[in-house]
This record gives C-alpha cells, structure tokens and sequence, in this order.
C-alpha cells in the first residue's frame, strides 16, 4: 500500500489551514495539544475537540506530534514519576479517541537547531541552515557557556572568532534568536542565564544516564501503548549529534536499536526522519529502512545537503544526501511486507513564492512542503507501480 500522506498543522493558530493541507491532497494531519503544559495530561475533550476541527475539514487525525516528554521525565528529577504516570493516562485517552500513532522525542532541552531561518537559495526560496562556525561562535560568544572551548578544536574556535568578527549586531541578535528557536516556548525571548541555568541541571547526565532513563521511560509506558492499541514513534536527534555539551541518544541505527531492544513490543517504534538521521554520513538510510523497517510507525521525508565542514542546508526533497529514490523503493517494500500504509509527511519545504511574504513556523510554510510532497508521492507511486506491474 503507498503511505497515508499527511501534514503537520500546528492548531487553530497555524496560518496554513486544514484547508490549505487538504488542498495539498493530504488525508491525514499531524498535530499535537500545543497549549497542554507538557507534564500534564490531555484530556478526552480536549483530544475530541481537536479531532472534530480535523473532521469537519474532511481528514482525520493520522498521529501524534509530539506528545512531548517533560524535562523532569528526561533527568529523572521533581515530578518525574506522576508524569509518567500522566503520560500514560494521555496515551489511554489519545487511544480512546482512536487516534493510532504518537510521535515523541527524548532530546534534552533544546529539540531543532539552526543558526539561519531564512538562509536565500540561489533560486530565492529559502532554507534552513545548520552552519557550524556560527553556532560555535554563539556557544563561545554569546551564550558564554562555561567550558564549552573544550568541545572543539582550536582551528574551529578560530573559525568562529572569524565569524563573530563579521557578523553586525543586528546578525548576531538574528542567530542568537534562531539558535533559541527549537527550546520550547521559544517565542519568549530567554537570557543566557536562563538558558546556562537549564544547561546546568545536566551537568551529571551523560549519554548513559540519559539512555538509562529513556529506556526506563519506555519499559513504563510502552505496555500501556500496547494494551491501548497505540504504537510510539521516537523522533531522533536533529541535528544528530550533542550540542551545547547535551547528550544525544537517538543519533544513529545502533541507537535506534537499542531503544527497540530495550522494551520490545509492536509498540515501540521509530519516526524515522530521514532529514535528521541524514545529516550524519555514517548513516545507511536505505539500510535502516530495510533492518528496522518493522517498527517504523512514521516517516518524516527531507534531504538535507552538508559539507565537510559540518555545515548543511535543508536541500530540495529529491536532492540532498539523502537517496530519496532508494529510500522510498525499501519503503515501498516493507510496507508491502507488512501489507500496512505507513503515514508520512513531507518535512519542511522552501519559503517560496508567496510564502515568502507569509510569517509561519520554520520550515512549515505551505507550498514548500507541497511542492515536496508532490514530487514524493509521484516518485512513490512510479516506485510503486513499476515493482507491482
Ligand atoms: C521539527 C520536527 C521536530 C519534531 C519533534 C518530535 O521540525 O521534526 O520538532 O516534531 O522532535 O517530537
């Protein structure tokens, strides 16, 4: 079966409308409580309330995203255990909603970064831009973080004193911004106290520790999800590797492995994001999709194009590092073998044409993401076709 196409809607505030997403030819929609503080519970009105506004539009609401988990869940700190214990009681309700996949991520703190929102294309849409000088020189520079000269070489520290020196006060105020933009809440503005002061609270939390905690988190709620009926989806670390002196877990196919192994269940399973599992070289995204393909819950399709540097842009869907054509063929394959129709979306898309004069999220502006999802559903269903003919 090909992949249930769907989009993600941030809510009623979300300038793109559920009508703009079914005009895309979308059947589902992705989107999460967004006003729930996370910790607490979301409630069967509330979760019916925003499934009725989907309906009404003529979609359903295909997953989840995200039902995040607390700070306190991620350090095993304050109120941990009641909310896990409030996790579980969303999942119950999100599953008596009938709602099928949720989406989670287990990132500390911060969960995007980019240094540039709007980095210009040589055709004149824009992008989202990882550049690696800029945000060591805003590790360095402008957020101060104590310590942090010893995550990076003196030729990288160099670099970004190069590229501090260039910057006005107005560009280092935009990548202060922009690299702020993945905290949550991020539309208040933090001070670099807050932020060193939310740093801090990981100071004895290393990759171990964190592992340990996550897998304690899903040896909890996994059963829970599985009696439900629900099946979990992890969202890995974008960009995949530590930032900030943070560990991060869900970087790589041994650590998906690894969570998979740590409670198994059909349950437990993987948003596999090719734009983010993409960044690194190291990973075989054709491959994943082959050996973990049996718990990939959701697919999140970008390409992303990196240098040698460390630097990376968010590339056209079809261009990029990413092998989208083999990709999509070990996709069509296993959802063959599974005989399912695995929800997608198109991740991010350019601001382009009129979107450029429209204010929405980062990476979620609407003809982008169509144009995205237009050539990707057309490869899929040439793929498709061509191993079914
Ligand atoms: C960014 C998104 C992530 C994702 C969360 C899932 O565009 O892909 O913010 O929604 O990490 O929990």
């Amino acid at each position: 079966m090909l992949m249930e196409q769907t989009m993600r809607w941030f809510g009623p505030n979300d300038p793109v409308s559920l009508s703009d997403i079914r005009q895309s030819g979308c059947t589902g929609v992705v989107t999460a409580l967004h006003h729930v503080p996370v910790g607490g519970v979301w409630t069967i009105d509330e979760i019916n309330k925003r499934r009725a506004l989907i309906e009404e539009a003529g979609m359903s609401w295909t997953v989840i995203e995200s039902l995040p988990v607390s700070e306190d869940i991620k350090k095993q700190t304050g109120a941990f255990q009641q909310h896990i214990e409030n996790y579980k009681q969303s999942l119950r309700n999100v599953a008596q909603c009938g709602l099928k996949v949720v989406t989670y991520n287990f990132m500390p703190i911060l969960d995007w970064m980019r240094t540039d929102i709007s980095y210009t294309l040589a055709d004149g849409s824009k992008a989202l831009w990882f550049e690696k000088s800029a945000f060591i020189a805003f590790d360095l520079f402008l957020l101060k973080r104590p310590g942090a000269e010893k995550d990076y070489t003196t030729e990288q520290i160099g670099k970004a004193k190069q590229r501090l020196e260039s910057m006005t006060a107005e560009e280092k105020d935009v990548l202060y911004r922009n690299a702020l933009l993945g905290l949550p809440g991020s539309e208040e503005r933090f001070t670099p106290e807050q932020i060193l002061a939310a740093l801090k609270t990981y100071e004895h939390i290393d990759a171990a520790k964190l592992k340990r905690h996550l897998f304690y988190f899903l040896q909890q709620v996994v059963p829970v999800a599985e009696e439900a009926g629900l099946k979990m989806a992890i969202h890995p670390d974008d960009p995949p590797f530590p930032l900030l002196g943070l560990p991060r877990i869900v970087s790589t196919e041994k650590d998906a492995k690894e969570l998979l192994d740590a409670a198994p269940s059909p349950a437990n399973g993987l948003c596999y994001c090719t734009g983010s599992y993409g960044v690194r070289a190291d990973n075989d995204l054709p491959g994943m999709v082959k050996r973990l393909g049996d718990h990939i819950h959701f697919i999140h399709l970008r390409s992303t194009k990196r240098d040698a540097e460390g630097n990376f842009f968010e590339a056209d869907h079809l261009t990029g590092d990413v092998d989208m054509y083999k990709v999509i063929k070990e996709i069509v394959l296993v959802a063959k073998k599974r005989n399912i129709s695995i929800p997608m979306r198109p991740d991010h898309g350019h601001q382009m044409l009129d979107d450029l004069k429209k204010t929405t999220y980062p990476g979620y502006s609407a003809i982008g993401r169509l144009k995205g999802l237009a050539e990707l559903r057309g490869l899929e269903l040439g793929i498709y076709r061509s191993l079914n003919e």
